[in-house]
């Protein structure tokens, strides 16, 4: 009976990470999708399942704390959902295992039964759109003397991403303030919003001052529209037992040798100016001190200004990059506490590209920097920027098939969405390849 009963101490802490991974979309413990299998049929004094005797490890415990799981394994695993398959005689069983959740009106996430969690894009056929150009943001170089000065907002905003699909809702950047013209006055309009822009061009020991603005939706429109695991830490609830907003939102420079107020860390997000919230910003959120507002109308106005502050208004940050390193490949993104990778997924990503006068020189043939004695002219131009991505979008005609569980979107609902065609897909039932519950263990559906 020893084995019995420390199957039973680890069954119950196996059930605690269960728990914890079940209540994502759902809230629900995992107790309320008790694998089938039934673990009575092979403890309790039954024959073990399909008349096979686990292997004991070394604490005594079968299979559920295998190590790995082979290629036999997984074959055997895809077998069984064949035979699975065949027995239902062309009746799907996906969503078969689905449970409302009485609490949240979300389905159960299905973690080892046979609900798929996939998605295919609509068709899309290749070579027939041109190469996006990302539009590059315009310097204002006077307002802040020495430095190049952008304002750079954050909106959620559609944009069609394959002529075979209608537009996507993305968030992402775009400035705001005029640039410089060569006269030395600031009437360079800034481009649209487009995604992945404005790349920034920046040069070695100028620094990049920003003041951003979250201009995102806020309520409930500020939610993202793809699936956010609320389990994670900073994503769900805050210390005063509210959650976080999801249109939370900081740029941080990847790569950058930047002081840290203006690191864009985890916890120097804010909010959209209005939102509803005990939490409207990050506890280190800072402004760069030497970067001065009037306190009523936000506009820049110079150092010794009686009445000016540092505070850009609200739902505004300033931030300041020294851009004291070599020339090189950087960009700037979110990072917001708990959902940054969400954040970055829907758009909130551009590029930044540091030159310095090394590489001036192997463009010109120069040798400014002492670096190019011979006047080696070896780069064509700092070049094109081209950044490369995975994404799958929502197919609405197949999508129920694939991920039954869809809850999101830009149409979302309960137990399930209403598809939206072009919408971002974002993979949310996470199916461990390995199934304690399973002799073999390995799970049918798992990765
Ligand atoms: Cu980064």
């Amino acid at each position: 009976m020893a084995t019995r009963r420390q199957f039973l101490k680890t069954s119950g802490a196996l059930a605690a990470v269960l728990a914890l991974n079940a209540s994502f979309g759902s809230g629900a413990p995992a107790s309320a999708q008790a694998p089938t299998a039934g673990l009575a049929g092979i403890f309790g004094g039954g024959a073990p399942l399909g008349g096979q005797t686990p292997t004991p490890d070394v604490n005594g415990l079968p299979y559920l704390l295998k190590r790995r799981v082979t290629q036999a394994d997984r074959k055997a695993a895809a077998a069984r959902y064949k035979a699975l398959s065949k027995a239902a005689k062309g009746k799907s069983l996906r969503g078969a295992a689905l449970v409302t959740n009485p609490a949240t009106g979300y389905y159960i996430p299905d973690y080892f039964g046979t609900t798929p969690n996939w998605a295919f894009s609509p068709a899309l056929p290749k070579f027939v759109a041109p190469l996006p150009n990302i539009p590059i943001a315009v310097p204002d170089t006077i307002t802040f003397p020495g430095s190049d000065y952008y304002e750079i907002s954050l909106r959620q905003y559609s944009q069609v991403m394959h002529p075979s699909l209608p537009p996507t809702t993305l968030r992402g950047y775009v400035q705001t303030n005029m640039g410089t013209d060569a006269n030395g006055q600031n009437t360079v309009a800034p481009p649209p919003i487009q995604y992945l822009g404005p790349l920034i061009v920046a040069r070695r020991d100028r620094p990049v001052r920003i003041k951003f603005t979250n201009e995102l939706p806020t309520g409930a429109a500020g939610n993202l529209f793809i699936p956010v695991d609320t389990t994670y830490m900073g994503a769900g609830m805050g210390p005063t037992g509210a959650n976080y907003t999801q249109n939370r939102a900081v740029v941080h420079l990847h790569g950058g040798t930047t002081p840290w107020i203006s690191d864009g860390t985890p916890h120097q997000w804010i909010t959209p100016a209005g939102e509803s919230t005990p939490y409207t910003k990050g506890v280190s959120t800072q402004n760069v001190p030497d970067m001065w507002f009037d306190p009523v109308t936000h506009a820049v106005v110079p150092a010794g200004t009686p009445g000016a502050t540092n505070d850009p208004g609200p739902g505004s940050v300033t931030l300041y990059y020294t851009n004291q390193q070599s020339a090189r490949l950087m960009f700037y993104h979110d990072h917001a506490y708990g959902i940054t990778r969400l954040n970055v997924y829907v758009g909130e990503a551009a590029g930044y590209l540091l030159t310095d006068t090394v590489e001036q020189d192997l463009i010109n043939g120069t040798n400014t920097s002492g670096a190019n004695p011979g006047l080696l002219r070896v780069l064509p131009d700092i070049g094109i920027p081209l950044i490369i991505q995975d994404r799958t979008f929502v197919d609405d005609a197949t999508i129920l098939t694939t991920d039954p569980t869809w809850s999101w979107g830009t149409n979302p609902g309960k137990p399930q969405a209403t598809p939206v065609k072009g919408d971002l897909w974002y993979p949310h039932v996470y199916m461990p390849n390995q199934n304690p519950y399973d002799v073999t263990g390995a799970n049918m559906m798992g990765r």
